[in-house]
């Protein structure tokens, strides 16, 4: 798989913020920013022919899963960047907060069943973690031993809201299907401040 650097992935969204404040983009889109590190290592262990599976912000995803830049590009200008779709790499996301794993878990079945090498790595955000279709699906892979893996990419925000607003104190302890990596979104946030200028990229009036 084509290695893509750090500085490549924050290029990418530049542009891409770029192209959003010009109105080149009259569509939502969820940039990436904060996670490049984390993510990269964590796509060393995504072998090809691997499935992904992400959310609404699946740029970083994409393009580390193999996808190129200037058909990401082309995506997110026709207003996909919430529905990235690629058959050959096996990639998939959806815009509904925790509507992807039980989609990760049925490929992951049918892998086992055909006795795949192959695996499943579900990405989620730490809202995501909260719904009670994201534990149907961790109990379900758990359960039968599926080859999927559970990423919780935890920037202690679902929109606007950190954890300890949502659910106090409440920490979940899940199984080994799920993993967890934190990062301090660099992004913009709609309603914060900055779209006109984001300056840097570091998100203008919001305190992470
Ligand atoms: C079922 C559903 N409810 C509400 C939304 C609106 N929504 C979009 S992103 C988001 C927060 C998601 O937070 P998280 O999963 O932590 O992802 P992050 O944006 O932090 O990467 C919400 C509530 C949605 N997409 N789907
Ligand atoms: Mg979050």
């Amino acid at each position: 798989m084509e290695v893509i650097t750090k500085q490549e992935l924050i290029n990418f969204e530049k542009n891409i913020a770029r192209l959003w404040e010009e109105a080149k983009i009259p569509y939502p889109v969820h940039l990436c920013g904060g996670n490049e590190e984390q993510l990269i290592k964590i796509f060393e262990e995504v072998k090809e022919g691997d499935y992904v599976f992400s959310t609404h912000r699946s740029h970083y995803h994409y393009l580390l899963a193999g996808g190129s830049k200037t058909n990401l590009e082309k995506m997110i200008i026709r207003g996909d960047s919430m529905h990235v779709f690629d058959k050959e790499l096996n990639f998939l996301t959806s815009s509904i907060v925790a509507g992807i794993p039980v989609t990760a878990v049925g490929v992951a079945l049918a892998l086992k069943k055909k006795n795949s090498k192959r695996n499943v790595w579900c990405f989620v955000g730490d809202g995501a973690e909260d719904e009670g279709h994201f534990y149907e699906a961790v109990r379900y892979v758990d359960g039968y031993n599926l080859p999927c893996t559970f990423i919780i990419e935890d920037n202690d925000r679902s929109v606007e809201t950190p954890k300890s607003s949502r659910y106090g104190k409440s920490k979940m302890i899940w199984p080994n299907c799920v993993k967890r990596y934190h990062y301090i979104a660099t992004y913009p946030h709609v309603g914060t401040g900055n779209w006109v200028d984001f300056g840097g990229f570091k998100a203008g009036g919001n305190s992470f």
